[in-house]
């Protein structure tokens, strides 16, 4: 059993970490994980050595959510001018297509580093192919990609354990109130997207076990305006049949809250829907703290300074990791359990204090 750290004493571990070691991320420093699967890429160039910007282009997602802000402005702070980068920055409005053309563009203007947060898991290897043989090595940051190897280190969270999470809390929290019958909607996240795969598998896994009934299951594009249209069509084909809401998250549950008001559907603590989100961002604890939303998953996207951390690793030859997890607190609005305890997808019992949100303001990463 292991107890995780608040994602923000890690982040201040590895502030330390970073200073330390002259810039080089320690990925076993606090609970990150590195998959021993460790890679030595040579540096593309002489850029650092002669005092030149170190040239990257990050591929980012679009900017459907509040996630999506924090993690665009992560990474401009950590490749910035002032950091020695000359940052090329493509936001590909959650289009695949465009984002492979992005990833093409960089290898013909020749970057030194591209990094890529996929919009979706798969369809990548014939690109990551053209990146490797073009010399470029490629970081890849926040969901991943799963049907090729051609990337030098990835650094983000685990899905399926922020859905196993979300799944145990909602157990332990209906036998805790003595909440029988669970009729679940799940609002999902974009479809094909590795966090939408892994939150959706993990809970389900849960569902699955507690023979409970998810009535409904439908794409909310990870958006404000997606959770509200599909919560808008749930309250009005399942009225009065459903007492949970999983939203994969907060900007579709801020949609989802807005349309259940306007239905007449109360949620949060001690109404009629249990509301469960992820993410964790502030917008989304003040929701908590007010008792709006139940319980928040933390995602946590400040993964700029991980990545150019790992950067610098590789202009001086040094080996990386593979994989490098974020640590990530639960955050609920009452104070009804302390823990939950759940089997990780790696497989290992896990215990994890939950996090009741009195101050959203300081208790917020993001
Ligand atoms: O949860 C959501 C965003 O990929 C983890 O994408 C990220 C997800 C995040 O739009 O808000």
């Amino acid at each position: 059993m292991k107890k995780r750290l608040v994602a923000g004493l890690l982040v201040s571990l590895m502030a330390t970490s970073l200073v330390a070691c002259g810039g080089a991320a320690d990925s076993n420093s606090g609970d990150a994980a590195d998959a021993g699967d460790g890679t030595t890429t040579e540096a593309s160039g002489d850029t650092a050595a002669s005092g030149d910007a170190i040239t990257v282009g990050f591929a980012q997602v679009g900017h459907e959510s509040d996630w999506r802000t924090a993690s665009t402005n992560s990474v401009q702070a950590a490749f910035s001018e002032e950091n020695g980068y000359d940052l090329e920055f493509v936001d590909c409005d959650n289009d695949s297509a465009k984002q492979i053309e992005a990833v093409r563009q960089f290898i013909q203007d020749d970057v030194d580093y591209i990094v890529i947060d996929p919009i979706v898991s798969t369809g990548w290897d014939t690109v990551l192919t053209e990146c490797e043989d073009a010399g470029i090595p490629v970081i890849v940051i926040d969901r991943t990609i799963d049907d090729s190897d051609k990337y030098v280190s990835w650094v983000g969270s685990e899905f399926m354990n922020e859905g196993l999470a979300a799944g145990t809390w909602l157990k332990d929290y209906a036998a805790a109130k003595g909440i029988e019958d669970l009729n679940i909607l799940v609002i999902e996240g974009s479809n094909g997207s590795s966090a939408q795969i892994g939150r959706t598998d993990g809970f389900k896994k849960i569902a699955d076990a507690e023979g409970w009934k998810i009535i409904d299951s439908q794409d909310g594009d990870f958006t404000q305006d997606g959770g509200q249209q599909v919560m808008e069509s749930y309250c009005k084909s399942y009225e009065g049949k459903f007492n949970v809401v999983v939203c994969q998250n907060d900007n579709e549950a801020f949609g989802a809250m807005d349309a259940m008001k306007a239905a007449g559907v109360s949620y949060g603590v001690d109404k009629d829907v249990i509301l469960i989100s992820f993410d964790a961002c502030k917008a989304g604890l003040e929701y908590v703290q007010s008792g709006d939303i139940n319980a928040d998953f933390m995602c946590y996207p400040l993964q700029g300074e991980y990545c150019a951390a790992i950067v610098q690793q590789l202009e001086k030859g040094e080996t990386v990791a593979k994989q490098t997890f974020m640590t990530e607190p639960w955050y609920v609005a009452e104070d009804v359990l302390d823990s939950i305890t759940y089997t990780n997808n790696a497989g290992e019992e896990v215990t994890e204090e939950l996090v009741v949100v009195t101050d959203a303001a300081s208790q917020a990463s993001y």
